[in-house]
C-alpha cells in the first residue's frame, strides 16, 4: 500500500458539521489517491455500537470502541476520519493514547461552531425536541460538551465551508507528512 494510517479524531456539537467535513474530506482525500474510511453513526452506532445509548457510560464505551476500531484501520495503513460527538476530553485522550502507543497518528479536529448555530441547522429536529424536554441529556442543551483545549485543528463551520474546512486538514496532514 505503501501508506501510513493516522487517524482524523472530529469532535463537536450535534449539527456542528462532522458529518459533512468528514463527507467532503473523503473526497478530497481519495482524489488524493489516500485510501480513508469514515467511522459514523451509520456504521458504528447502528452496528458495532448499537447496545449503547447516551448516558455517560455508554458515551465513553462507544468512543473507547471507536478509538481501537480506528487504531485498528491506522495499523491497515487507513486513514480514518471518526465524526462523533465525543464530549468529554478523558474519553478522547483514552482514544489518543490507544493511538500513540500504536505509534499511529492521531489528529483531533474540534468542529466547532456556535451552539446557537448547530440548534439553528437541527437537520433533525433534534434540539427542537431537546428544548421540549422529549429528549434527555442532549448534549450543548442538557448534557456537557468539553470543548478540546489544543486539538491539532481546529475548524468554524460557521465561518469556512466544508471544501475550505477539508482543505485545512488535508493542509496538516501534508504538513506533518502523513500523506
Ligand atoms: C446527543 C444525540 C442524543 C443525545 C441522539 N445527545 O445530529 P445527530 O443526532 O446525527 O448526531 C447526534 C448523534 C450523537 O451520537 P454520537 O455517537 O456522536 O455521540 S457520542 O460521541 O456522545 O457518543 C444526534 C443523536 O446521535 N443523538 N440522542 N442525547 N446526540
Amino acid at each position: 500500500l505503501g501508506q501510513k494510517g493516522a487517524t482524523l479524531w472530529l469532535t463537536g456539537l450535534s449539527g456542528s458539521g462532522k458529518s459533512t467535513v468528514s463527507v467532503e474530506l473523503e473526497k478530497q482525500l481519495l482524489m488524493r489517491g489516500s485510501l480513508s474510511y469514515r467511522l459514523d453513526g451509520d456504521n458504528i452506532r447502528h452496528g458495532l455500537n448499537k447496545n449503547l445509548g447516551f448516558s455517560a457510560e455508554d458515551r465513553t464505551e462507544n468512543i473507547r470502541r471507536i478509538g481501537e476500531v480506528a487504531k485498528l484501520m491506522g495499523d491497515m495503513g487507513i486513514i480514518s476520519m471518526t465524526a462523533f460527538i465525543s464530549p468529554y476530553i478523558a474519553d478522547r485522550k483514552i482514544a489518543r493514547d490507544v493511538h500513540e502507543a500504536a505509534k499511529i497518528p492521531f489528529i483531533e479536529v474540534h468542529i466547532d461552531c456556535p451552539l446557537e448555530v448547530a440548534e439553528s441547522r437541527d437537520p433533525k429536529g433534534l434540539y427542537k425536541k431537546a428544548r421540549a424536554g422529549e429528549i434527555k441529556n442532549f448534549t450543548g442543551i442538557d448534557d456537557p460538551y468539553e470543548a478540546p483545549v489544543e486539538p491539532e485543528v481546529k475548524i468554524n463551520t460557521a465561518e469556512q465551508s466544508p471544501e475550505e474546512a477539508s482543505k485545512t486538514i488535508i493542509a496538516y496532514l501534508v504538513k506533518q507528512g502523513i500523506i
